[in-house]
């Protein structure tokens, strides 16, 4: 009874268009009973059972205690037997469906097994508690491979093997929710990488260094208690390894810095008061984090700028800095004449700010209140309203954390790759946000999204092509292997809609005179442009442009795009690769317009301090980089303004670029629980990050490819005796190939190259339940045979 027959019979058929199936597994159930069965509760959580019986399209499964439920086949999804519960490689699941990755990385999860393979990507789940995995003694198994199962430190070991090995240099890609432990992973990687420059001291420097990009990098918030907010500031350590050099590149993330104030009330000449005084730390209304000693944190910053050469009279700065930014939000206007143009008050946040940059106060007054423009020859100072005014103050304030932030980044780069260390190989360790979908989504998302899109494409590029290479070598069919990019969406952020070349009439008032701008806005270049970024410069220099009409034109410019679609109002619905997300554009152009004027940038370059010249210098070559696409577009002196968006796309091109040169290596961060709780293991929580984080998304592409992989030698010792009839040849290719027709496999299931035959996933395993069916029966027959005899 237990279907022999179907041994026979062609093996179930594998849905040949695939390619449009994000994450299932079309194995039809029909006719196997006994095996185990994943059943969906209502509630979204799914329960292991035992098909009891199947009749008709209706199949009858018992369910852990003693339920037992008639349900539709089609409802049911196969799991896999017992003997792969807790797999270290998702990719050697028979079946690969959402539940059944979900139980085996709980199963695992529940023996604090944190870390498991998803093809080349290391899965990480968040334990919120201490685990025993780290530390010399593990560091030296993995470097002896005495160990082998999945961990941060294997792949980074790898990392070291591959850029030696190679001379290439490498990257570790940590990707995942906030809180999902990326900043604890990259750490963990340095650690390893920390522990093989063997004493040298500049491992300690490495560590040490950490407590500087934290303290100014990362803020409490309400999902992680130490978020890092720098989105693509980057900084490079090294250390000497057997004569390579090592660097670590880590890309800290930060979208709008919040400003901690841990320890600087202590600096008098920096005028402070205590944080509730200031404008820009009461936003937040969190002053302290639990456990967190300031004093303690402070005296560990100077401590680690001390460690990297950074100078006493620069350390002051540094603060000096971070002071003036917190009074900078102080700055308060006075409305001036009837146009609701403004004025600075001359108090004390004015004057202080103007002491701690070292400028003189009637400039700094002129940078907050007014612009200049430059009209043919001729320059015109207009007055600023106050939200003009306001946002001006804003960006000043924001820039100058920013550039701080870099600055700093960089004095740790130099004291630690001081001459000959810098020479070697490079591995960066890339700690950025994972892709975002809320219940509100606005630019953040978007810009975060976008980014995530680029990597994705980056990640795709790169298995796809270590795919080819074997494939090429055992010369099979390269050309079937289709996967689904991502280039739509990309596109539709970067491709530029025609007409290539559109013209723009702008008008602008200015003290009642008409200024009447005609410009080409030009939109070529080498790299595509982030359209959005444009159309949102646009918008957003536009004086009426609205976040509505704004919307209205994306949906103008973009439905011709099958990930585009425009939603009501001012939404529109992006199909990323993760899913879809609804962008509200509500606050888009608002948040968009963080523009630091030329004026504010010249008010920098005319300080007595030493660091706002740098600053003001970095922005202007930063800004004249040809990476970042069209800056300049509305000529004159406000050509120097560069959005948040076209910033963000800027920044992203020159990390993608360096990525480009480097070979990958993915870690994808899970937070397993909303509570930063150990234990609790919350289903639809990790599936949706399963999901948006791309390890659905690396199965489905293994799936399009051919990941298993079986040599002609090996596969027909396996499978041969299930022959029917004998084959005229017994060279184990013959005897492969007849065993594929024998079983109907599909032709577009497999390839047969020189050495090996390459299937899609789950074939060998329904071959695997025929083999062992067919076993079993011809056991049982002898155990019958037996009985007789006896
Ligand atoms: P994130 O970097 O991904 O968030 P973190 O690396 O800061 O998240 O991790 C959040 C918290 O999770 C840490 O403070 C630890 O308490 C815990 N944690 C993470 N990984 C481990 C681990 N391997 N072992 C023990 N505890 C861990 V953000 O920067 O907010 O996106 O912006
Ligand atoms: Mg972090």
């Amino acid at each position: 009874d237990e279907d022999l027959d179907s041994a026979a019979s062609p093996l179930p058929s594998v849905s040949a268009s695939h390619t449009d199936r994000r994450w299932s597994d079309t194995t039809s159930y029909a006719g196997k009973k006994k095996l185990r069965s994943w059943f969906q509760l209502p509630n979204g959580n799914w329960e292991l059972g035992k098909i009891l019986s199947i009749s008709g399209t209706e199949s009858v499964i018992s369910l852990p205690e003693g339920k037992v439920l008639k349900v539709k086949s089609e409802n049911l999804v196969s799991a896999n037997p017992d003997i792969l519960d807790g797999v270290d490689d998702l990719m050697q699941l028979s079946y690969l469906n959402e539940p059944s990755v979900l139980y085996n990385l709980h199963y695992r999860y529940k023996q604090d097994m944190i870390y498991t393979k998803a093809g080349p990507v290391l899965v990480a789940i968040n334990p919120f508690k201490k685990v025993a995995l780290y530390g010399n003694y593990y560091i030296e198994a993995y470097k002896s491979k005495s160990i082998e199962s999945p961990h941060v430190y294997a792949i980074t070991d790898t990392a070291i093997r591959e850029m030696i090995r190679d001379e290439v240099n490498q990257s570790i890609i940590i990707s995942g929710e906030s809180g999902a432990g990326k900043t604890e992973t990259a750490k963990i990687a340095m650690q390893y990488l920390a522990a093989l420059g063997g004493g040298s001291g500049i491992e300690y420097e490495i560590l040490k260094t950490n407590p500087i990009l934290e303290a100014f990098g990362n803020a409490k918030t309400s999902r992680n208690d130490n978020s890092s907010r720098f989105m693509n500031h980057a900084y490079e350590q090294c250390f000497l390894k057997m004569n390579h050099v090592v660097s670590i590149l880590i890309v800290l993330h930060l979208f709008f810095p919040l400003i901690m104030d841990s320890g600087i009330h202590k600096l008098e000449k920096l005028n402070l008061m205590s944080a509730k005084e200031y404008k820009y730390l009461r936003q937040s209304s969190c002053y302290s984090i639990n456990g967190v000693d300031d004093a303690e944190q402070f005296r560990i910053v100077v401590e680690a700028l001390d460690i990297v050469h950074v100078s006493k009279e620069d350390q002051e700065s540094v603060f000096a800095m971070l002071a003036a930014v917190l009074w900078l939000g102080n700055v308060s206007f006075t409305v001036i004449d009837n146009e609701n143009h403004v004025e600075p008050v001359a108090d004390e946040g004015l004057i202080t700010v103007a002491k701690l940059i070292g400028c003189d106060i009637g400039e700094l007054k002129l940078a907050l209140s007014t612009r200049k423009m430059r009209v043919g020859n001729d320059t015109i100072v207009q007055n600023l309203t106050l939200s003009q005014a306001t946002d001006t103050r804003d960006a000043l304030a924001k820039s100058i954390y920013a550039c701080l932030f870099e600055w700093l980044v960089e004095q740790i780069n130099k004291s630690l790759a001081v001459g000959k260390r810098r020479t070697g190989r490079s591995i960066s360790i890339l700690d950025i946000y994972g892709f975002e979908s809320f219940d509100r989504n606005s630019f953040e998302q978007f810009c975060i999204n976008y980014a995530n899109e680029r990597l994705q494409q980056h990640f795709n590029r790169h298995l796809f092509k270590l795919e080819q290479e074997e494939y090429i070598q055992d010369g099979i069919d390269w050309a079937k292997v289709d996967f689904e990019d991502n280039k739509d969406c990309l596109n539709l952020f970067e491709k530029v809609p025609s007409p290539l070349t559109q013209l723009r009439v702008f008008v602008l008032t200015t003290k009642g005179v008409l200024l009447c701008y005609i410009f080409y806005l030009v939109v070529c270049h080498a790299f595509g442009i982030f359209i959005q970024a444009d159309l949102t410069d646009e918008e957003s220099t536009f004086p009426n442009g609205t976040d509505l009409t704004f919307a209205n034109k994306l949906k103008q410019h973009l439905n011709s795009n099958p990930c585009f679609r425009g939603e009501r109002d001012k939404s529109f619905t992006v199909s990323h690769y993760a899913g879809e997300v609804i962008y509200d554009t509500t606050g888009f152009l608002e948040k968009n317009r963080d523009l630091l004027h030329l004026d504010s940038i010249e008010l920098l370059s005319s300080c007595s301090c030493h660091l706002p010249q740098i600053f003001a210098s970095n922005m202007l070559s930063q800004s004249n980089k040809p990476v970042v696409g069209p800056l300049y577009k509305a000529g004159g002196a406000d050509s120097q303004k560069l959005s948040v968006a076209t910033k963000f796309k800027g920044q992203l091109f020159q990390l993608m670029q360096r990525l480009e040169s480097t070979t990958p290596h993915f870690i994808r961060c899970i937070k397993p629980n909303n509570f930063q709780s150990p234990g609790l293991y919350e289903q639809g929580l990790v599936l949706q990050q399963l999901r948006c984080c791309g390890v659905l998304e690396v199965v489905r592409i293994s799936r399009s490819g051919f990941p298993t992989r079986m040599s002609h030698q090996k596969f027909a010792r396996r499978y041969g005796f299930l022959l029917l009839e004998s084959v005229a040849s017994q060279d184990p290719l013959s005897v492969s190939v007849a065993i594929l027709h024998q079983f109907n496999i599909l032709p577009e299931m497999y390839q047969v190259g020189y050495t090996k035959l390459f299937f899609r996933t789950g074939q060998i395993g329904m071959l695997e339940d025929t083999r062992n069916r067919t076993l079993h029966g011809i056991l049982r027959v002898q155990s019958c045979f037996r009985g007789h005899q006896a």
